[in-house]
């Protein structure tokens, strides 16, 4: 017998992948989350029916995410991420010696539990000492500690149940008011082939508030399309500048890499056009 896992992406497009057994299901108190071996991908972590990650191509996002946003800030000492219970970013984050404290802010304690569990490579970064791990509501953080963040992250699930909040344009206005005067943030914002119009929302919205706003890409089998994009709203530091690399065991970031991804195909550069 062969089992499937399918994720509707829209009411005509699924990504399915082959899975050998469920490891775990549960309705936390906010969403569904699954857990399930796949036989391309590994483990595979699942909440409300979407991919959040996997064992093997899990890399591409968390290092895309952390690496470039801490490569264009000289000295990032106090980092800060809304969602990303899984822990990847964080595992990502704690790479540079330059951080002093990095705070997770997850708003489902669930998550962060399944992925020790499960992912106990992805979950590994939570353990360090600089990171202080926190059960609660991120938007209420963001609002409540102004003026206190170098590099602010949004590891986010899509823009529909919890996460709705995250991608909305006051939530932006507190993450600025929530960076030092050079702060920089970076948000996972989906993909140029599915989501335009949220891109082309994201991009106006931060650019009414940031001085510099750019978009980058990068390239995640398992998520809707396979490109994906990031949003970065910068204070004063320009990542197309991004200081000599400070990491070393990346299997997808390096210096080249961080600078092409903001190369734009036309039609991705139409979706952020004034
Ligand atoms: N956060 C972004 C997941 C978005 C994927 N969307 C989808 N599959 N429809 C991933 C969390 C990893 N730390």
């Amino acid at each position: 017998m062969e089992l499937w896992f399918t994720e509707l992406q829209n009411s005509n497009l699924s990504i399915g992948l082959r899975v050998n057994r469920t490891l775990h299901s549960e309705q936390t108190e906010f969403q569904s989350l699954d857990v399930v071996e796949t036989v391309q991908y590994g483990r595979m972590l699942v909440l409300d029916g979407c991919v959040m990650t996997t064992d093997k191509d899990e890399f591409v996002y968390h290092e895309m995410l952390a690496h470039v946003g801490l490569h264009t800030h000289p000295e990032p000492k106090n980092v800060l991420v809304v969602g990303g219970g899984d822990g990847g970013v964080i595992r990502e984050i704690v790479k540079h010696p330059a951080v002093e404290r990095a705070v997770l802010a997850e708003i489902d304690g669930r998550v962060i539990d399944i992925s020790r569990e499960y992912f106990p490579q992805i979950a590994q970064g939570l353990n360090d000492p600089r990171v202080d791990v926190q059960v609660c509501d991120g938007i209420k953080h963001v609002q409540e500690h102004k003026g206190k963040y170098d590099v602010i992250y949004v590891d986010s699930t899509d823009p529909i149940g919890p996460a709705v909040g995250l991608f909305a344009k006051d939530f932006y206005q507190a993450v600025y008011d929530a960076l030092k005067p050079d702060g920089l943030f970076v948000a996972q914002t989906e993909s140029p082939f599915a989501n335009q119009d949220l891109i082309r929302h994201v991009h106006r919205d931060v650019r009414d508030i940031f001085p510099h706003t750019y978009l980058y890409l990068a390239h995640i089998p398992t998520y809707p399309t396979g490109m994906w994009s990031f949003t970065m709203g910068s204070k004063q530091y320009n990542p197309l500048e991004p200081v000599a690399s400070r990491v070393r065991d990346t299997k997808y970031y390096t210096t080249e890499v961080h600078k092409a991804a903001f190369a734009l195909p036309p039609f991705v550069q139409e979706l952020v056009q004034k």
